[in-house]
C-alpha cells in the first residue's frame, strides 16, 4: 500500500501544480518497514533501506543450514549450531579402575609340632597352581633321624590328643595304602622324605592327587611325620596296607589357610 505523506500535500497546495510536479512523491514501503521475524527465535528488528526483509527460511533452507555446522553468516534465517563442548568424564574415569584379581593359586601352611620325645618341628608352604593343578609343598623339618620317614595326610585336623587324634590316612574313596605314584592309593599317600645325617629334611613334594579345594582337599587336615620308612604298601607287615607301617607319630600339624 502507497501513501503520501501530508507534507508533500503541503507543497503541492502551496507553491503549484508545478512544484507538485516536480516534487517526486516518497513513497515508502511499508514492505520495508516490514518487521523481520525469524523463525529461529532472533529477537525482533526492523529493517532499514540497507538491509533487505527476508522471509523466513522454507524448510529445505533450514535443514541446509543446520547441516551447515561451519555457518556463522548473519543470515536471520540461518542459525548456527555451535558444537557443543565434549561431554565431562564421569567421576569413575577420573580414577583408574581397580579390577578384580582373578586368584591363580591357592596356598597353605603347616606350623609341625612335635608329640614325642624329639624335638621334630617344621613348616611348610603348600601351594595349588592352576587351580585343580598339581599340589606343591616346600619346607624344611629338623629333630629327625637321618634316613626315610612316613609322610602322610591324615583325615582330621584334631590336635587335641597330639598326632593320635588326627586319625587314619585321609582316605575318602577306601582304597589301600600305596605310594604316591601308585594309581590305588590313600589320597593322603606322600611317601617318605629323606633327612640328612643332621636330621634336616628339605621339603620339595609334587602331588596331583591332594588338592586345597574339592573332594580331595586336605586343608583342615593333618600332615604327620614318623618315625620309620613308610613301606607304601609293599611290605609283609599287617599293617603295610592301612600306614605303611611308618612307626610312631614324632610331629604333626594342621593344613591352614595362609
Ligand atoms: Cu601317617
Ligand atoms: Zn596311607
Amino acid at each position: 500500500m502507497n501513501r503520501v505523506l501530508s507534507f508533500t500535500e503541503s507543497a503541492v497546495l502551496s507553491y503549484g501544480p508545478a512544484l507538485a510536479i516536480a516534487i517526486i512523491p516518497i513513497n515508502i514501503d511499508s514492505r520495508h518497514i516490514s518487521r523481520v521475524r525469524s523463525s529461529e527465535g532472533v529477537p525482533e528488528r526492523f529493517s532499514s533501506d540497507l538491509v533487505l526483509a527476508r522471509s523466513p527460511p522454507s524448510r529445505s533452507e533450514d535443514k541446509t543450514a543446520r547441516d551447515s555446522s561451519t555457518s556463522h553468516d548473519n543470515d536471520l534465517g540461518a542459525v548456527p549450531i555451535k558444537e557443543l563442548p565434549p561431554e565431562p568424564p564421569l567421576f569413575k574415569d577420573c580414577f583408574p579402575q581397580r579390577r578384580k584379581r582373578r586368584r591363580r593359586e591357592l596356598v597353605a601352611v603347616v606350623h609341625l609340632t612335635s608329640f614325642s620325645s624329639r624335638n621334630v618341628t617344621g613348616n611348610l608352604k603348600i601351594v595349588q597352581t592352576p587351580l585343580d593343578g598339581p599340589v606343591t609343598i616346600t619346607g624344611t623339618i629338623s629333630g629327625l633321624t637321618g634316613g626315610l620317614h612316613g609322610f602322610h595326610v591324615h583325615e582330621k585336623g584334631d590336635l587335641s590328643e597330639g598326632c593320635k587324634s588326627a586319625g587314619a590316612h585321609f582316605n575318602p574313596e577306601n582304597n589301600t595304602h600305596g605310594a604316591p605314584e601308585d594309581t590305588v592309593r590313600h589320597v593322603g599317600d606322600l611317601g617318605n622324605i629323606m633327612a640328612n645325617p643332621d636330621g634336616e629334611a628339605i621339603i620339595n613334594i609334587t602331588d596331583n592327587i591332594i588338592s586345597l579345594r574339592g573332594s580331595n582337599s586336605i586343608v583342615g587336615r593333618s600332615i604327620v611325620v614318623h618315625s620309620d620308612e613308610d613301606d607304601l604298601g609293599k611290605g609283609n607287615h599287617s599293617l603295610s596296607s592301612t600306614t605303611g607301617n611308618s612307626g610312631d607319630r614324632w610331629a604333626c600339624g594342621v593344613v591352614g589357610i595362609e
